[in-house]
C-alpha cells in the first residue's frame, strides 16, 4: 500500500505550548522491552487512518522483533516505512516486522517507522486512549494504549529538553 502524505506534518509551531506532554506519558513493559508513550493524533471528520508512534528500547543482550500490532479501534493495523520517492514522501508496509537491537531502541516516529491504523472505527479524539496489542518474537503480546495527542503534537523527546530549560530561569 502507497499512499501520498497529507501535507500537514510541518504544524510544529503549537507543540511549546504543551509542556504538560511528558507528565503523561505512560510506560509498558515486558521482559526485557520497555515501551514508552506509544501516542497517535487527533483524526479530522471523514479520515480514515491514522498513525501510531512509540520508543521500544530492549534491555536484554539478546534482538527481538517487534512482529505485529493489532486493534480493536481499526479494520488492520500494518507496521509502515517511510521514504523519499521522487521528492515526495511515501510510506509502504514492513510485512516481516521490525527489528529491537539488544541493548538497543527501535523508534516509531512521524516521517519514520509507523504503525498505520487502518479503517478506524471511530474517529480518534483528543484525549482517548487507543487500545492495541504489540506482538514481539521474544517478548510475545503486550497491550499498550496509544494516546491521542493533539495534531500538532511531535513526540514526547521534545518535552524534557523544554522543561530543563524553564528549571533555568
Ligand atoms: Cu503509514
Amino acid at each position: 500500500m502507497m499512499n501520498r502524505l497529507a501535507p500537514a506534518l510541518a504544524a510544529t509551531l503549537l507543540a511549546a505550548s504543551l509542556p504538560t506532554a511528558a507528565l503523561l506519558a505512560h510506560r509498558y513493559k515486558a521482559g526485557a522491552i520497555s515501551i514508552a508513550h506509544p501516542w497517535s493524533r487527533q483524526t479530522a471528520p471523514g479520515q480514515t487512518v491514522g498513525g501510531g508512534f512509540l520508543v521500544i528500547t530492549n534491555a536484554g543482550g539478546k534482538e527481538d522483533r517487534l512482529v505485529s500490532v493489532s486493534s480493536p479501534a481499526a479494520n488492520e493495523v500494518q507496521l509502515h516505512t517511510m521514504s523519499m520517492d521522487g521528492g515526495v514522501m511515501r510510506m509502504r508496509q514492513v510485512t516481516n516486522g521490525l527489528p529491537v537491537p539488544a541493548h538497543g531502541t527501535l523508534e516509531l516516529k512521524p516521517g519514520g517507522f509507523h504503525v498505520m491504523f487502518i479503517g478506524l472505527k471511530a474517529p480518534f479524539t483528543l484525549g482517548a486512549k487507543v487500545p492495541a496489542t504489540l506482538t514481539f518474537k521474544r517478548a510475545g503480546k503486550v497491550k499498550v494504549a496509544f494516546a491521542v495527542e493533539p495534531v500538532t503534537y511531535t513526540g514526547p523527546a521534545a518535552a524534557p529538553a523544554m522543561e530543563h530549560s524553564h528549571a533555568g530561569h
